[in-house]
């Protein structure tokens, strides 16, 4: 007799692959100008860091070059970038954020 489990049935298993929305990590590049303490300033601002948490990454920028200071839905990630990009514009110091999908 046919049905499930039978050897005359054919079982197959459908995959239901989760879908996630793609994530991007927000950048901090190092520069010689822009002061320690601002970019301290900013990470707490914009990026919800204590003062240890911020000066520990800050000093990551500062050594290697950049670091990851989060990783963000592309919506957030673009309000972030944004936000740093305008506050550095506005107290006239290079400092540079960028994103890049994960
Ligand atoms: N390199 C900068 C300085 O010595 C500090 C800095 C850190 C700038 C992280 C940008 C990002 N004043």
């Amino acid at each position: 007799k046919d049905g499930p489990g039978n050897d005359t049935s054919v079982v197959t298993k459908t995959r239901t692959r989760t879908q996630r929305p793609p994530l991007y990590k927000v950048l901090l590049l190092n520069d010689d100008y822009t002061p320690m303490e601002f970019v301290v300033h900013v990470l707490e601002r914009f990026f919800g860091m204590n003062h240890a948490q911020a000066f520990e990454l800050m000093l990551m920028v500062h050594k290697k070059g950049l670091a990851v200071v989060g990783v963000f839905s592309f919506e957030v990630a673009e309000t972030k970038v944004a936000q740093v990009m305008d506050f550095a514009r506005r107290h006239q110091h290079p400092l540079q954020c960028t994103m890049e999908k994960e």
